[in-house]
């Protein structure tokens, strides 16, 4: 008889084979444990993978600052639980130092007195800060894009440095792959550099741009650039114009006179008046955003550089106290960085947890 199939080898070889089987399944068992206990913030790419680039991992990824600063204050209110108000007072603080707006602030803290004692915990107040986002920020639809006749025109306004340049330059490059034929119109004629910033822009978009020399009037390069634009159908028009500072009131005017030029030659026209803000300036934002819109009519936000900020409440600040509807926000420098807003990659940005 082969010595395999000695009853003691049998029993010998069958030990093995189920001690193996015990080992295995406990490996297997301890992995999936693991891949579920991972923490979705350490949850980032596996080596070798390609990067993730939608738009949720691009708001996680740009919300970080404000994300962690909010946290942190949340974080440090509770331990107050048993006291509502010092719990309050202290969330308080956290919440206008990142920039939600004092009347804002007002609305979210609401929602916390509303909270039963036992869900005073992190979680509790995370969920119910959640809701009110979401409730405050509703209705905002990111991104406009261009329907009805061509030229569909937009102007980009702001102070200086925000970002409007970039910005039209994000922009461009968004409608050319989509497959529109884009305008840029050289408005800011106040710096050469501005005008060769903008060329370098449409370059690289492979769109069309009308400019003047420096110095000219802006509301003649734009009386171009319209003009241009409805002789060749051109789908889409983005004017830059001047960064200004918004107290200036001749400034203003400048940038009143450039927008009638535009009702004047294309009724209808502008259809989309972009405020660009930069999001580390502040609450200096919701002013801004006060006088363009008396100035101008703006119709929606481009909230820029959130990626370096850590003030990201204040694109609900500007909903909510201002009004205006966020369309875009920038999350950095290069082209793809230009995000048309999503609410609910916002709030999972800024504040993540359950509802
Ligand atoms: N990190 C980051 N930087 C940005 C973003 N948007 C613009 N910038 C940078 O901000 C700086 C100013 O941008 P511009 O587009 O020239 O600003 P502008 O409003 O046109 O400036 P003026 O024409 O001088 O008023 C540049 O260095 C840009 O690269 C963004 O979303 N994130
Ligand atoms: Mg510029």
């Amino acid at each position: 008889m082969p010595e395999w199939t000695n009853p003691a080898m049998i029993g010998w070889v069958a030990a093995w084979g189920l001690a193996l089987l015990v080992v295995l399944i406990g490996l297997l068992r301890a992995r999936l444990q693991g891949a579920r206990e991972r923490p979705p913030e350490a949850a980032g790419p596996q080596p070798g993978a390609a990067p993730d680039t939608s738009p949720r991992e691009r708001f996680r990824l740009g919300l970080a600052k404000s994300r962690d600063g909010l946290a942190r204050r949340i974080r440090g209110a509770l331990g107050q639980e048993d006291d509502l108000e010092a719990l309050v007072e202290d969330l308080e603080q956290g919440l206008i130092e990142s920039d939600v707006g004092v009347r804002t602030t007002q609305k979210l803290l609401e929602a916390v007195r509303a909270l039963s004692a036992s869900d005073r915990t992190e979680a509790g107040v995370r969920a119910a800060l959640r809701t009110e986002v979401r409730a405050l920020l509703a209705g905002d639809g990111g991104s406009t894009e261009p329907t009805g006749e061509a030229p569909w025109i937009c102007l980009v306004v702001g102070v200086n440095g925000v970002g409007k340049t970039t910005t039209i330059g994000k922009l461009a490059a968004r409608h050319r792959e989509a497959g529109r034929s884009v305008l840029l119109v050289a408005g800011d004629t106040f710096r050469a550099a501005a005008i060769d910033q903008l060329s370098v822009w449409a370059e690289r978009t492979g769109a069309d741009i009308v400019k003047q020399e420096p110095g000219a009037d802006p509301s003649s390069v734009v009386f171009d650039g319209v003009a241009a634009a409805v002789a060749r159908k051109t789908d889409v028009v983005l004017i830059d114009t001047a960064g200004r500072l918004h107290t200036k009131v001749n400034l203003m005017e400048e940038l009143k006179k450039v927008r009638r030029v535009v009702e004047r030659q294309c009724p209808g026209a502008p259809h989309e008046v972009l405020l660009v803000l930069d999001a580390t300036t502040g609450q200096n934002a919701i002013s801004q955003a006060r006088s363009f819109t008396d100035a101008v009519a703006v119709s929606g936000v481009a909230l820029s550089k959130l990626d370096g900020s850590a003030r990201g409440g204040m694109a609900v600040a500007i909903r909510h106290e201002v009004g205006l509807p966020i369309r875009y926000v920038g999350l950095g420098e290069t082209a793809a960085d230009l995000q048309p807003f999503e609410l609910d990659s916002f709030v999972d940005g800024l504040l993540p947890g359950a509802d």
